[in-house]
């Protein structure tokens, strides 16, 4: 989207955003193009003295929680609802400076701050896909562009979940990353469960499909199988369970023990009226 904020100046430059990278609760990372360095934050003026000329890029999460006028971008975002957006990272990239190509689970929309970078999309990935060795970042092996655009302060590139993507800083320049929260089915039902062992009570166990003496010697039955399917689902459908603990999952702060400092407020409200706020029930 080209000029999708008109004469955007961005809220934040460079050096504000390396001064929240030195501070404990910030979470940042700094990545380095030779050898895919990882570093993680918080810094010390020490760091950034030491950092190459180029091909490095600093990266500061939920900017938007720490200032106002980063945060004030999300009200250009009000055609989505706000519980799906999780924060505003924003990138500091010296020229050539890029965190190679990877995809994300998420959706994410790329807003161009200060200077140009060269975004290219390749194909739809996953976890399957070989990955660059030595090295914690998920880099793609392969990766071939099928797309490239130059992005110019203001211009956006949405990007959906999977799709490869390799972004290139032309000069130095900051992008800020819209992103959504997308968490792992492994998540989602490890924190259900923990809500319903909390509090919920359900009376449903697991019984039996009817038995046949050759089933005491048999391995476990497709019937054994659908009896535990059909009480995971019964579970799953039940909508007041489901809403209430999704709504709750998906307010829950990003920081919950820096709530007091950041005031980060998610809210949600279920279609029978009830609301959420920071994971609890109002
Ligand atoms: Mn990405």
């Amino acid at each position: 989207m080209r000029n999708a904020i008109a004469d955007f100046e961005p809220p934040i430059d460079a050096d504000e955003l390396a001064g929240m990278a030195l501070e404990e609760e910030v979470e940042s990372r700094i990545v380095i193009e030779r050898d895919w360095q990882l570093q993680c934050g918080p810094f010390t003026e020490e760091t950034f003295a030491k950092l190459p000329a180029d091909k490095w890029t600093l990266l500061v999460q939920a900017v938007d929680l720490w200032v106002p006028e980063v945060a004030e971008i999300l009200s250009k975002f009000d055609f989505l609802p706000k519980w799906r957006m999780d924060d505003i990272m924003v990138s500091y990239a010296a020229d050539g400076g890029s965190v190679g190509p990877h995809f994300d689970y998420y959706d994410v929309f790329l807003l161009q701050g200060a200077g140009k970078r060269r975004w290219q999309i390749g194909a739809e990935s996953d976890a399957d896909c070989p990955f660059v060795p030595n090295t914690e970042l998920k880099i793609l092996q392969n990766f071939d562009p099928v797309d490239e655009w130059v992005l110019e302060p203001g211009d956006m590139l949405y990007l959906p979940p999977k799709v490869a993507h390799h972004g290139v800083a032309i000069g130095e320049c900051t992008t800020f990353s819209v992103g959504f929260r997308a968490p792992a089915v492994s998540e989602m039902l490890d924190d259900l469960a923990t809500e319903l062992l909390s509090g919920i009570a359900l009376p449903n166990h697991l019984t039996d499909p009817p038995l046949t003496p050759s089933m005491a010697n048999q391995n476990i039955s497709a019937a054994h199988l659908a009896s535990v399917r059909k009480l995971l689902k019964d579970t799953l459908d039940n909508e007041k369970i489901l809403g209430e603990w999704f709504a709750q999952y998906m307010t829950m702060p990003k920081y919950p023990d820096l709530v007091g400092m950041t005031e980060e407020t998610r809210k949600a409200v279920l279609e029978d009226g009830t609301s959420f706020t920071n994971g609890e029930k109002d």
